[in-house]
């Protein structure tokens, strides 16, 4: 199954989001923009994984999970991978968590590689909500601007998501387990 292992900010700061970026969403219809139901912040990307390992996935993620506090962020900013000249990722940028929230996202791609699930796509991580993604890459430098300045209330990640993707004409995620950042920091 294709699983990734992610963050589910809670519904007030997705709907602050929501909120800034529903007037200069209708000024790119031709950007594929991801449903709010499924914006979520991506700690490692594991592709597909095959069904014998997912349990032993599951016991590394909660211990990996358990060893850190909770951590407090907010969503700040506005980019474009790769570049905003010719994006493919339309993004908002998250701040705080200190260098907690890298480190987890380094522990869940360890626990998931002791586990057999080796990270799919090795990219330097960087901590982003997707929004839009475009096939061909567009010069999204107006959209950046309009929301760089964008910052949003501050929030607790309280959990890990492992996450399945069923891909479709509009993709859907199920929750395959969550656990709890259990440490005291
Ligand atoms: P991102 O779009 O937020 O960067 C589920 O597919 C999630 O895994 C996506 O939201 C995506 O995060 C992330 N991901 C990372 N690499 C991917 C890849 N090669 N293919 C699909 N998703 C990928």
């Amino acid at each position: 199954m294709r699983l990734f292992v992610a963050l589910s900010p809670p519904p007030e700061a997705l709907a602050e989001i929501a909120e800034a970026v529903g007037s200069v969403r209708e000024r790119w219809p031709e950007l594929r923009w991801v449903a709010p139901e499924t914006w979520h912040v991506t700690l490692a990307f594991l592709g597909e994984v095959p069904d014998r390992v997912v349990p032993s996935l599951e016991v590394r993620l909660a211990r990996a999970a358990g060893r850190y506090a909770p951590m407090t962020m907010e969503f700040a900013g506005a980019g474009a991978f790769p570049s905003p000249g010719r994006a493919r990722v339309f993004w908002l940028g998250l701040r705080g968590g200190g260098p907690s929230i890298s480190r987890l996202a380094a522990s869940m791609v360890a626990g998931a590689r002791r586990a057999g699930a080796e990270q799919a796509d090795r990219k330097p991580f960087h901590p982003h909500l997707t929004l839009a993604r475009s096939r061909g890459g567009a010069d999204l430098g107006p959209l950046t601007d309009a929301l760089a300045s964008f910052a949003g209330t501050p929030w607790r990640a309280e959990a890990v998501h492992l996450k399945r993707s069923h891909l479709g004409p509009s993709v859907r995620y199920e929750t395959v387990g969550s656990w709890p950042l259990a440490g005291r920091g």
